[in-house]
């Protein structure tokens, strides 16, 4: 089954936790590293004013795992790497999405697939066109059709920046 997971930080030392939570998703058995897209510097979108830019990349795997599974597996590695941040400022420096699993169709609010707002959100969807052109969102169709539609303003790409395929 392939998985689109979008990782993002806005927070700390923001490349290095995109590194590291490449690296620690696949510590464990059941997902394989497929690809990782460029990263981009993106403007906040929602939440709180004074928000500062984020960091944001996708990564595309394979895996059998249960989707419920996958989401522990994305949460862990968010308090793995969110904790100590988390109580020196007050927020998170690193948010784990799952952005889709296979066809998966849920509304469960616990984890909604595909995610319920990806269609909308060029931060996911410029990064996860670079790794995986024909990619599709269920429901929605293709990502290069979505972006068409969408202002990409406030996503550049960080040249300088590549992460590296897990260890
Ligand atoms: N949950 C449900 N579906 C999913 C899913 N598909 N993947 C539940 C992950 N989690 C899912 O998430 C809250 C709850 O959503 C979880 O307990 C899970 O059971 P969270 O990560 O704790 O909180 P959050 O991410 O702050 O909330 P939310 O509403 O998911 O926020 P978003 O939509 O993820 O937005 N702007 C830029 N430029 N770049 C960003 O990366 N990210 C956000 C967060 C806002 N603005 C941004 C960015
Ligand atoms: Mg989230």
């Amino acid at each position: 089954m392939k998985v689109v997971l979008a990782l993002g930080s806005n927070l700390g030392s923001r490349f290095q936790t995109l590194q590291g939570a490449v690296d620690t998703l696949f510590d464990a058995p059941g997902l394989e590293f497929v690809a990782v897209s460029p990263v981009y510097e993106t403007d906040p979108v929602g939440g709180p004013g004074g928000q500062k830019p984020y960091l944001n990349a996708v990564l595309i795997a394979d895996s059998s795992l249960d989707p419920y599974t996958l989401l522990e597996r994305a949460q862990s590695v968010e308090n793995a790497f969110g904790r100590v941040r988390q109580e020196r400022w007050g927020a998170r420096t690193l948010d784990v999405d799952l952005i889709v699993v296979g066809d998966t169709v849920s509304d469960d609010p616990t984890l909604t697939l595909p995610h319920p707002r990806v269609h909308e959100r060029a931060f996911v969807l410029v990064p996860w066109s670079k790794a995986d052109p024909d990619g599709e969102v269920p429901g929605h169709g293709p990502i290069a059709t979505l972006l068409a539609g969408l202002d990409t303003q406030g996503v550049w790409l960080r040249d300088d920046l590549r992460l590296q395929r897990p260890e």
